[in-house]
């Protein structure tokens, strides 16, 4: 049985967010109102399928989603950005006998969102412009972990419990 993360949490700690604002192209007036908002988690995990919101009093954001399932995530009011990535998988073309030119047809592979399991971790891969980009969630003792990263940067969230 995997861990269960449905409750209320409340942000204690934001290591970071600064920079992964930055990196994800936030203009400075969002990024000096965001980095002093006060975030609240609630999640419902009901099997595979599991709905996170992230609630503040700027903006919220929401998604659901079925672990180990791939999605389309739009990051509606973060950085806007559709999280999918078309991959050319083959093209090649040859001669036939007659001296006639023929192309295969190429094969494009899409990869979107896809959050599953790693151990009692959940992981989160959002492919798209930004390279390395995705989340971690955990929890240790009563405290639930957040790491969101994208390129070479980490933002390391903490939320505690809502009695
Ligand atoms: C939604 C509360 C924060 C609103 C901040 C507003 C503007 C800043 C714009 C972009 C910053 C990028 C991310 C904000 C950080 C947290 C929001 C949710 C991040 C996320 O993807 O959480 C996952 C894992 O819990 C579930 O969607």
């Amino acid at each position: 049985m995997p861990i269960d993360f449905s409750g209320t949490w409340v942000l204690e700690k934001n290591d970071n967010f600064e920079d992964y604002m930055k990196i994800l192209n936030i203009d400075l007036v969002t990024r000096k109102i965001a980095i002093h908002l006060s975030q609240t988690k609630v999640i419902i995990q009901d099997g595979d399928k599991l709905t996170i919101n992230t609630l503040s009093t700027f903006r919220n954001y929401e998604m659901s989603l079925t672990i180990g399932e791939e999605f389309d995530e739009y990051t509606k009011g973060l950085d806007n950005r559709m999280l999918k990535r078309s991959i050319e998988v083959e093209k090649c073309s040859f001669y036939l006998w007659v001296g006639a030119r023929a192309t295969s047809q190429s094969s494009v592979l899409i990869e979107q969102t896809l959050v599953s399991w790693q151990g009692d971790t959940l992981v989160c891969t959002q492919k798209g412009e930004k390279a390395n980009r995705g989340w971690k969630h955990w929890i240790e003792g009563d405290k639930l972990h957040l790491e969101l990263y994208c390129e070479d940067v980490v933002c390391h969230q903490v939320f505690r419990r809502k009695q």
